[in-house]
C-alpha cells in the first residue's frame, strides 16, 4: 500500500493566510495531527486569539470561538467546566496575545489549574500589527517601537513565561520547543501531544511554549529566520520542559 503524505484531517484543506517562512503554519499542523491520533476531533473545540492566527478558526476542522484578545484562557476555562467528561479545550495564542494583554487571564488559569491546553506562539513580536515590541522582544531587538533596539533601562526585561509559571503550584506541565528543524520539529510535537493527552487524563494546566518565526517583522529571510531562532532566541528561551508534575510526583 502506497504511503500517502496528507494533510490531517482536522486541518482544512484550504490555504492558510500566513506569510512565506512563518511557522505558525507548522504549528497548526502538529496540533492537527496530535487531535487526528488522539481521536478527539469531535470533542475538541479550539480558541483563536487577536493575533496573525485570529483565522484558526478557518483552518482547524474542530469546533472553535474566538476569544477577545488575550481572553482566551478565560474563555477556555467556561467551555472546558461546561462539560468537563467531553470537551477537550486548548487555546492557540501569541506572545502578545497571551502575555501582554491576557496575561491576567494566563496566570490566573494556571494557578487554578484549569484542565486546558494551551499552544503559545513566542516569535518575540506583534506580528498581526506590523511588528511593534511584545513584552517578550529580546533585549536589544529592533522593532518597529524600538528602532534603536529594545532599551531595557526604558521598557524593562523580556517576560519568560515557562519559568514565570513554574512557580505558580497549580501548573501542571510546562515546556518550551521550537520547529526550527526537523529534529525540533519531531520535539515540539511529543510535547503538544502531551499537553493534550494530560487533559483527556485529567491532569491539568498544561502550556506549550512554540519559539516561533516572523522573518515579515523581523526583516529577514525566511532561512535567516530559523537560524535567528537558534542564535538568538533560543539562548534567552531555554528550550526544555520547565515543570511535569506527574514526572516530580512518580519521582518521590
Ligand atoms: C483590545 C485590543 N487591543 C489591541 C488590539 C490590536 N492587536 C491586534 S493583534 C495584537 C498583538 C498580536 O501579537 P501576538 O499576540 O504576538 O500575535 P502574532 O501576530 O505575533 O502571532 C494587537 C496588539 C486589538 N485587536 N484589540
Ligand atoms: S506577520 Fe509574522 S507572525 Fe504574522 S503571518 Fe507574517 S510572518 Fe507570521
Ligand atoms: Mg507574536
Amino acid at each position: 500500500m502506497a504511503v500517502v503524505f496528507d494533510k490531517p484531517h482536522s486541518l482544512i484543506d484550504v490555504p492558510l493566510h500566513y506569510c512565506p517562512g512563518c511557522t505558525h503554519g507548522i504549528v497548526h499542523r502538529l496540533v492537527a495531527e496530535v487531535i487526528d491520533e488522539l481521536g478527539i476531533e469531535g470533542r475538541t473545540i479550539g480558541i483563536a486569539p487577536v493575533g496573525c492566527s485570529v483565522m484558526a478558526y478557518d483552518y482547524f476542522n474542530c469546533d472553535m470561538i474566538e476569544a477577545a484578545h488575550g481572553r482566551a484562557p478565560a474563555v477556555a476555562t467556561g467551555v472546558k467546566r461546561a462539560d468537563p467528561e467531553n470537551n477537550v479545550v486548548f487555546t492557540y495564542q501569541g506572545d502578545g496575545d497571551l502575555a501582554s494583554i491576557g496575561m491576567a487571564e494566563t496566570v490566573h488559569a494556571a494557578a487554578r489549574n484549569e484542565n486546558i491546553t494551551v499552544i503559545f506562539i513566542n516569535n518575540a513580536i506583534y506580528g498581526m500589527t506590523g511588528g511593534q515590541m511584545a513584552p517578550t522582544s529580546l533585549p536589544g531587538q529592533v522593532t518597529q517601537t524600538s528602532p534603536y533596539g529594545r532599551d531595557t533601562k526604558h521598557c524593562g526585561y523580556p517576560i519568560k513565561v515557562c519559568e514565570m509559571l513554574s512557580e505558580l503550584e497549580g501548573a501542571e506541565y510546562l515546556e518550551r520547543v521550537t520547529v526550527n528543524s526537523v529534529k525540533n520539529i519531531r520535539t515540539a510535537k511529543k510535547a503538544i501531544k502531551k499537553a493534550f493527552q494530560n487533559q483527556l487524563d485529567g491532569k491539568g494546566f498544561s502550556l506549550v511554549e512554540v519559539i516561533s518565526s516572523c522573518p515579515t517583522n523581523w526583516g529577514m529571510t525566511p532561512q535567516a529566520a530559523l537560524k535567528w531562532i537558534d542564535e538568538k532566541m533560543i539562548p534567552y528561551y531555554p528550550l526544555g520542559c520547565y515543570k511535569d508534575r506527574s514526572a516530580e510526583k512518580e519521582a518521590e
